[in-house]
């Protein structure tokens, strides 16, 4: 039995489902998770010694790979001066000037502990200014694990959501309209069916929670503009693509200025930080200045600040976006070859240094696409990618991330190690 092995039974006896976040425990990959000792640049090392390339990226926050120097300084020099005082700090003054710059449509933001916290919030929050109760998420996007928000699509494509989990009562789900993904038709049916009823509607611009996929030409635009119309709070949940797909996210490479964003991940450096901003007028009806209320013990912690704040300015003062452009079309430009190759005509979707390869030959589009693909073939392929020292997501429905730590010779060696692991996939 390996390291790992041994402390996943242990883990299992006293944490549910031996992990703190159930992706982690490689559900239906017919294997225990590898446990991390240490993490440096592109690179992951397990209790057994073992090497990995990492392309999970701790789910995105690693965008300059893991432990950067900057950051870990930044770390040590604020933790040296306190760990956190529950009263305002230089730091959170310049976290939230520098997302308001990076971000133009962000007038004033919130920080908080994590992305579930910060797209709660923005909900919260729109049904405040608005005044109503209604909200409209896609089938696929996932914006973190509040009540109102973990809702399946119910049996039509107007029914009121159903709880997509245990202990969500049908009440909250109620509230929820779950529409399908690059579908317009859908959402002007929603607000015939509800005139002058929906709050908000929150929207992963670029999906990366069911595999990576992208808007059709034109949706982005027809979201913001049909809310703008209609009244209604247009959120943009960036907490994986804000500062990720571009300096100012999707809404700076689409020019859509979206009411509210909810971030998170990247502006934490590592360390548990989301948040939320947009418009003035609708950011101070938030507590203590108006009426919803919102808080948070640790929300703005300075060390996490710091770290963010840090990786932040690392990220601008280093053109970072370019060499992350470079080595996504390495990897693309490999992927495509390797499938060209192996006559393996699978989908591949990639924008800048967020993928993924499904186990499909449909396009994916939305939720329904991205389930075509064979569950069983991931699994062939990512035992495979593993044993060959490469990471890649523990589940289908997860984005890839490329840091700027990842070298040319990392990129190549994973086009090597997918040439071997879709033989396998081939074979089967
Ligand atoms: P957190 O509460 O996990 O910090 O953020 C929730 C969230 C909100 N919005 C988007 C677009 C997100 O991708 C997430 C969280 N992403 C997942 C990755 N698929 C976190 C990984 C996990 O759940 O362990």
């Amino acid at each position: 039995m390996s390291i790992s092995e041994e402390l996943f039974e242990r883990a299992c006896k006293v944490i549910p489902g031996g992990v703190n976040s159930p992706v982690r425990a490689f559900r239906r990959l017919e294997r225990a998770p590898f446990f991390v000792t240490r993490a440096e640049g592109a690179h992951l090392w397990d209790e057994d010694g073992k090497d990995y390339i990492d392309y999970v990226g701790t789910w995105g926050p690693a965008i300059l790979g893991h432990a950067p120097e900057c950051v870990i300084s930044a770390v040590r020099e604020s933790a040296l001066a306190g760990l956190g005082y529950g009263i305002p700090t230089r730091v959170e003054v310049e976290m939230a000037e520098t997302v308001c710059r990076w971000l133009p449509s962000v007038e004033k933001v919130r920080m908080t502990n994590s992305g579930t916290e910060a797209t709660m919030s923005a909900i919260r929050l729109a049904r405040g200014y608005t005044g109503r109760k209604y909200i409209i998420k896609f089938a696929g996007c996932y914006h973190g694990h509040s009540d109102g928000l973990l809702v399946a699509a119910g049996s039509g494509a107007l029914t009121h959501g159903e709880p997509d989990s245990a202990g969500v009562p049908q009440e909250y789900a109620s509230l929820t309209l779950v529409l399908p993904y690059n579908n317009p038709e859908a959402v002007r049916a929603a607000f015939a069916r509800y005139p002058g009823q929906i709050a908000a509607v929150i929207v992963e611009p670029y999906p990366g929670n069911a595999g990576f996929y992208l808007p059709k030409p034109g949706y982005l635009e027809f979201l913001r503009e049909i809310t703008a119309k209609e009244g209604t709070v247009l959120i943009f949940d960036e907490v994986m693509t804000g500062f990720r797909i571009s300096p100012a996210g999707v809404q700076g490479k689409h020019g859509i200025t979206p009411d509210l964003t909810t971030l998170g991940k990247i502006i934490g450096g590592g360390l548990p930080v989301g948040a939320f901003g947009g418009r003035r007028d609708i950011m101070d009806c938030v507590s203590p200045l108006g009426g919803v209320y919102q808080a948070g013990t640790l929300s703005g912690n300075p060390v996490a600040m710091a770290a963010g704040l840090a990786q932040l300015r690392y990220l601008e003062a280093n053109d970072s976006y370019t060499r992350l452009e470079q080595l996504g079309a390495r990897l693309e430009e490999g992927v495509r070859r390797v499938l060209r190759d192996a006559a393996l005509p699978l989908t591949f979707k990639r924008s800048g240094s967020m993928y993924c390869l499904f186990f499909t030959t449909q396009d994916v589009y939305d939720l329904d696409s991205a389930m075509s693909g064979s569950f069983d073939m991931f699994r062939t392929y990512f035992h495979s990618m593993l044993e060959q020292g490469v990471y890649v997501a523990p589940s289908p429905y997860e984005t890839g991330f490329i840091s700027t730590a990842h070298t040319e010779a990392d990129i190549d060696a994973t086009v090597a190690a997918m040439t071997r692991a879709l033989a396998a996939v081939k074979a089967m």
